[in-house]
């Protein structure tokens, strides 16, 4: 495997990008001899339905939270060749650890979109994927769980095996002495860790260039002497080999990698944001042509189908997907909001025994649930 790491040195101030914006692969021919041969365009235009399938599952999120049917929820949309470049070089033995703002990479990687939305309706019934799916719960507390990501990994190495622990966070978390931890614990005991930093510009308000006086994220893992990449995370190829280099990497015990995917956080920060407040719209319009849904539709578009001689992408090829993906999602909704849970549980299952304080505030929780029951009918 081409050591990319080496090549794309960020204290060079180079980005690993190979699909520029306007959907062209690069033309530089050291580049893309970088694209291994399973990137078919087959292989390309499943990711973009995928990535598709998600922006819709994401906004219907949004409109679930709008509508009171869901809590406070965190989009991802812009992030979405992140999380599937991502999510496509991993495989099931693999385990996910994701923060909170990873709906398109947990679904990818066998977390039913059901369970993601009834979490995010405040049910943690939501946090308990099906058997065999390796994702750990959501991580609100920003950071925290980038140190279990090494420590998986720590396991995996002693136990010899060749599963990796991904783990995402954001530029925000970086801030946080978990990251510096996590990040001495990778570079001493070498774990089978991939560290995916989602720099998207923006930690609710606070901008990337408050964040840290460092160029990049990525060249801070120079400091704790593992190999760290940028990569334009909205480029899913550049994504894919990013992270697929780094999962070999792992999986051959050469330890961990830290990856600064570049991308851009085009909502709020969740719903109960408004950009507005602290963002210059004028920001949001500059990254809007970046999209990489926008970069993939129009490389799709230029390639023609071996058999039929048709364009991958189409407008109305878009309209059958979307038609078909939101029944789908309207399916996921219905099961999603049917299951059932005791309102008491909030309060049941944190303490062995609950304090006279808490014991006071259940009862009175139950009371009231039952009056405003009961006003419903
Ligand atoms: C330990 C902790 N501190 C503060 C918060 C409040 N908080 C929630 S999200 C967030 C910003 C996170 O920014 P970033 O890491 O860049 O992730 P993004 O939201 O951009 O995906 C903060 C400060 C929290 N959840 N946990
Ligand atoms: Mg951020």
């Amino acid at each position: 495997m081409t050591d990319i790491f080496s090549q794309f040195n960020p204290l060079e101030g180079k980005r690993f990008q190979v699909m520029d914006e306007q959907g062209a692969i690069s033309a530089d021919p050291a580049l893309a001899a970088l694209i291994p041969p399973e990137l078919t365009d087959d292989w390309i235009k499943n990711a973009y339905e995928k990535m598709l399938f998600m922006k819709m599952a994401d906004q219907k999120a949004n409109n679930l939270q709008r509508t009171g049917r869901m809590g406070t929820y965190a989009s991802i949309r812009g992030q979405e060749a992140t999380q599937t470049g991502a999510a496509l070089a991993m495989t099931p033995q693999d385990w996910l650890v994701p923060a909170f703002r990873e709906l398109g990479v947990m679904w990818m990687h066998g977390v039913p979109m059901e369970n993601i939305y009834v979490y995010w309706m405040g049910n943690e019934l939501g946090s308990l994927p099906p058997p065999n799916i390796n994702c750990i719960p959501i991580s609100i507390a920003v950071g925290s769980q980038m140190l279990h990501a090494v420590g998986i990994g720590m396991g995996m190495k002693k136990k010899k095996q060749t599963s990796v622990a991904v783990t995402f966070f954001g530029d925000g978390a970086t801030s946080e002495g978990d990251f510096h931890e996590a990040m001495n614990c990778a570079g001493v005991f070498k774990p089978n860790t991939v560290l995916i930093c989602q720099n998207n510009q923006w930690a609710i308000s606070v901008p990337r260039s408050y964040q840290t006086k460092s160029v990049t994220i990525a060249q801070k893992a120079q400091a704790y002497a593992i190999p760290g990449i940028q990569v334009d995370g909205n480029d899913l190829l550049a994504m894919y080999i990013a992270t697929k280099t780094a999962m070999d990497r792992a999986r051959a015990g050469e330890g961990a990698t830290l990856i600064e995917a570049y991308t851009y956080r085009l909502g709020d920060h969740t719903t109960s944001d408004d950009a507005k407040k602290y963002r210059d719209p004028a920001e949001v319009e500059l990254w809007k042509p970046k999209d990489p849904m926008i970069r993939l539709q129009k490389y799709l578009a230029g390639c023609l189908h071996p058999g039929t001689g048709q364009n991958l992408w189409s407008q109305a090829y878009e309209d059958e997907l979307v038609a078909r993906y939101e029944k789908e999602i309207d399916t996921i909704v219905e099961k999603s909001q049917s299951v059932q849970y005791n309102p008491a549980d909030i309060f049941d299952y944190t303490y062995a025994q609950l304090t006279p304080h808490l014991i006071e505030q259940r009862t009175e929780f139950l009371t009231r649930l039952e009056i405003s029951q009961a006003e419903q009918v």
